[in-house]
């Protein structure tokens, strides 16, 4: 290794922010400058990685927790010798298809592990991360999977509320090998942070279960050590680095004016001249960036030797590993599927779709039973998604393949982005659809990041019954759909549970809600093309019988009144047709004219929802008939709610009786 002053090193991380962030005029260049000294340290000494190939498996991960500091990962990338950040994308910083934008976005530049920005996210991700590190070496052994989590986190990350349940979680699991460096440096937007805090982060991990310490965050020597000594602990390890924010700037340095605008042209001019950087914009030292493209290839003989040890596992072996990887499911699940519809349609299971799903559950788990991972945010009796063959997983039994979460949403669906982010796994997790809200930072993450996640949310309306209003969602369907990317599917019956399983398990481009129900529900269908039907969003599931005056809409539990809502108006001699919509949206996305197939012309449109209207008038028209709910639920026997509350087949009936005149 050349023998290039670590000052030196770090001081190019620093330039670089610096120049970067007074070219876009924006950004923030006080945590690239003041945690310069950690990210060097880390990088040319501890993180085992190659820049010529940033998804060797093997890899130990590196998330910057705090998005805002970006410029200190661009420039990492950049001076360790990742191929697709040049310079001139440096130079980009914060421009319109660049790959260096506000915030680290994984999706769009090869070598950022996860998207970063909204606090808090990034160390709940790493969590994931983490587990399944463990979990994947449990399976694989440590010759092809032992790699560590590394995280830089800010303060705000650790004010926000998910890094608690984050936490917890890792200590719990004692994911040993996550090591958390918290850039201490007590400033953020509004001042000092002793304006809005005075916790002990060392005292409150510890406390968590981890191993914890505060050192000189400026001190490479201290922090090697620190690094040294969390990478023998049986606990994952919080370093808390007390750093200086804009270190080097003269005026701005301790203060929130590092934070988050440029330093000014005459402020980054005595910045450079003090640590002793050329004045020249965006210029890095010959011997800098030869000593900092060595550290981006100090990993090259463990990725060689990793190959080899790679290369010895027998053919299958690789074959199911390289498979997990690729996010592909086993070719056998096609036919479980297909066995599962068979069975039902032999003998029809009329129940709850929560446990029409956890009927689904059982077959993929038999299939898959270590890449497939359910979890639960203490509700595992009532979200039915445990496997009867999945054991719980512990920290002493990491093949257990059912997670208990404790109450924590957040902290779980971040962690779901961690699973699947790390690859090896389809992880799916459960709560009451209500509490979605509790998660949804994460899961709108999942959607932009393009995760493929499964939230099995259950307890998805008013029939619900006797908890209340607290937990019947009726805003949330709505809300869900609202989000790009997200798919919200609501299965009436126990064959489009199963055809909406085998969607969201197939899909590795983006995360989906199965929004399930607690009470007992007929099974409506009598056919399983092999065409599945929820593909398209909507379907006709029982035709008129001659020109259709009105067509029905509904979605899940209501699909069963839309029906007996066209039994109704047929004995009055009215045809109507009946189209179930498991998925308003991707009904919605599906090219015009299929759509118009599906929506039909009868007259009247009249859908049927236990939510609130939002959303629907794309199908009926802003004149169309909307059957659902006008306000929060209320508590009661689910049967007497949608008495209460109009949703039964009378009002669909009269809604359409209306229209007719
Ligand atoms: C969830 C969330 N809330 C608010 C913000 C806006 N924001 C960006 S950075 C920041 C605070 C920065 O303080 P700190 O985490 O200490 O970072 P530092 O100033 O040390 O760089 C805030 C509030 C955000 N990115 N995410």
């Amino acid at each position: 290794m050349s023998q290039v002053d670590h000052g030196r090193m770090a001081n190019a991380i620093r330039g670089l922010a610096m120049d970067a962030v007074e070219k876009a005029n924006s950004g923030h260049p006080g945590l690239p400058m003041g945690a310069a000294d950690i990210a060097t340290v880390l990088f040319t000494q501890f993180l085992k990685f190659d820049a010529a190939d940033p998804k060797w498996p093997d890899r130990d991960r590196f998330i910057l927790s705090a998005g805002h500091g970006s410029m200190l990962l661009y420039a990492l990338l950049y001076l360790t010798g990742n191929k697709a950040m040049t310079l001139d994308e440096i130079k980009r910083f914060r421009q319109v298809d660049s790959l260096t934008p506000g915030h680290p976005e994984n999706f769009r530049t090869n070598g950022i592990e996860t998207t970063t920005g909204p606090l808090g996210q990034g160390i709940a991700t790493s969590v994931g991360m983490a587990l399944a590190e463990k979990m994947l070496s449990a399976e694989y052994g440590k010759k092809i999977v032992d790699h560590h989590t590394y995280v830089l986190a800010s303060d705000g990350d650790l004010m926000e509320g998910v890094s608690q349940e984050a936490i917890a979680l890792a200590g719990h699991w004692r994911l040993s090998k996550l090591i958390v460096l918290y850039d201490d440096n007590g400033i953020s937007i509004d001042g000092p942070t002793s304006i809005s805090d005075s916790v002990d982060q060392v005292k409150r991990f510890k406390s968590a279960g981890w191993s914890a310490e505060l050192i000189d965050g400026q001190d490479q020597a201290a922090i090697a050590a620190a690094i040294t000594r969390a990478q023998t602990s049986n606990k994952p390890s919080l370093i808390a680095c007390k750093t200086t924010i804009g270190y080097g700037a003269p005026h701005k340095a301790g203060t929130a004016k590092a934070h988050g605008e440029a330093l000014g042209a005459e402020e980054l001019k005595a910045a450079k001249e003090k640590l002793g950087i050329s004045l020249e914009a965006f210029s890095v030292p010959d011997d800098v960036l030869k000593a900092w493209r060595e550290a981006g290839s100090r990993g090259a003989a463990a990725r060689a030797e990793w190959d080899a040890r790679f290369a010895e596992l027998g053919p299958r072996k690789r074959a199911e590993f390289e498979r997990r990887l690729r996010h592909e499911r086993p070719a056998s699940l096609a036919k479980v599927f297909k066995d599962h519809k068979k069975k039902l349609l032999e003998s029809p299971l009329n129940v709850a779709t929560r446990k029409s799903s956890e009927a689904v559950i059982d077959v993929i788990a038999e299939d898959m039973p270590m890449e497939f991972v359910a979890g639960s945010a203490d509700l595992t009796g009532s979200n039915n998604n445990k496997a009867k063959t999945a054991e719980s997983f512990s920290a002493k039994t990491p093949k257990g393949r059912f997670i208990h979460y404790g109450i924590r949403e957040h902290g779980m669906c971040a962690a779901l982005n961690g699973i699947f982010l790390h690859g090896g796994y389809a992880p799916n997790g459960a709560t009451f659809l209500v509490f979605s809200d509790y998660a949804r930072p994460a899961m709108r993450l999942a959607a932009l990041m393009g995760t493929g996640v499964v939230y099995v949310m259950t307890h998805d309306s008013i029939g619900l019954g006797e908890d209340g209003p607290t937990h019947q969602p009726v805003e949330h369907l709505a809300a869900l759909r609202a989000i790009p990317n997200m798919r919200v599917f609501r299965p009436c019956d126990a064959i489009e549970v199963a055809e909406c399983w085998e969607i969201a398990l197939n899909r590795s481009t983006g995360p989906t809600v199965l929004a399930l129900t607690r009470q007992n529900l007929p099974q409506l269908r009598t056919s399983a093309p092999a065409d599945n039907p929820c593909n398209q969003g909507a379907y006709e599931l029982v035709a008129a019988q001659g020109d259709a005056k009105v067509s029905f809409f509904a979605s899940g539990s209501e699909v069963q009144i839309a029906v007996e809502a066209q039994k109704q108006l047929a004995e009055r001699g009215i045809a109507s047709r009946v189209v179930s919509v498991p998925s308003l949206e991707l009904l919605l996305a599906q090219p015009a004219e299929k759509q118009q197939a599906i929506i039909g012309n009868a007259p009247v449109k009249v859908a049927i929802e236990a939510a609130v209207r939002w959303g629907w008038d794309a199908v009926i028209g802003k004149d169309g008939e909307f059957v659902g709910m006008h306000s929060f639920g209320e508590s009661g026997k689910a049967k007497d709610l949608f008495q209460h509350f109009g949703i039964t087949a009378e009002a669909a009936v009269n809604a359409a009786l209306k229209r007719l005149g």
